[in-house]
């Protein structure tokens, strides 16, 4: 029996036209979350030379950092993408300016953020982009949906989502909507 490769459980990284499979996280705890985040997906859905996949369900999450701000809506989208990473990065953040994004301090609340996650297999690190993102394993806001769209899932590192699901606690992170 042949063994499975990564390339084969993390499907169509890449396929055959150039694309590769992405995975946006998407955030927003000012100026009506919920609005923020559907107008979000939906402009992820139209996002040039892009395919859009696959969206989670919205999650209500309380605020990692400083306490005293509003709680998140959080999401994960997936995309198949032409795009280069950093031409997906200036893509994500024209739709977040568009939304009118606000951000006064570091950590801080936030109109809308979109984290590219994950770009194929590619791991890289620049002044503007890290890919990995560097926080998503410790994240439940950004893990648990992701394995709501891609439970089999694969890191670049070699490491399984469902084995970093296993230590990583859902503190109060809750299912707000469905989106599909
Ligand atoms: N906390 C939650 N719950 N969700 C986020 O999207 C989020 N984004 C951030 C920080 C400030 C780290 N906290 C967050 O950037």
């Amino acid at each position: 029996m042949s063994v499975l490769k990564k390339h084969d459980i993390n499907e169509h990284i890449i396929n055959k036209q150039g694309y590769s499979r992405c995975y946006v996280a998407i955030g927003s705890n000012l100026a009506d979350p919920v609005a923020q985040a559907k107008e979000a997906i939906t402009a992820l859905e139209t996002l040039t030379a892009s395919r859009f996949i696959s969206v989670s369900s919205l999650y209500a999450s309380k605020p990692m950092g400083p306490q005293e701000q509003p709680d998140y809506i959080n999401a994960v989208a997936c995309i198949d993408t032409c795009l280069a990473p950093i031409e997906l990065l200036d893509a994500l953040q024209q739709i977040e300016n568009e939304q009118g994004r606000v951000r006064k301090e570091h950590w801080g609340a936030r109109t809308l953020d979109l984290d590219i996650l994950l770009y194929g297999d590619e791991i890289m690190s620049t002044p503007r982009l890290t890919v990995p993102h560097y926080g998503m394993k410790e994240r439940e806001f950004v893990l648990y949906p992701l394995a709501e769209i891609a439970p089999q899932l694969q890191l670049p590192c070699g490491q399984a989502l469902s084995v970093l699901l296993e230590d990583c606690p859902r503190n109060d992170l809750a299912i707000y909507q469905n989106t599909k």
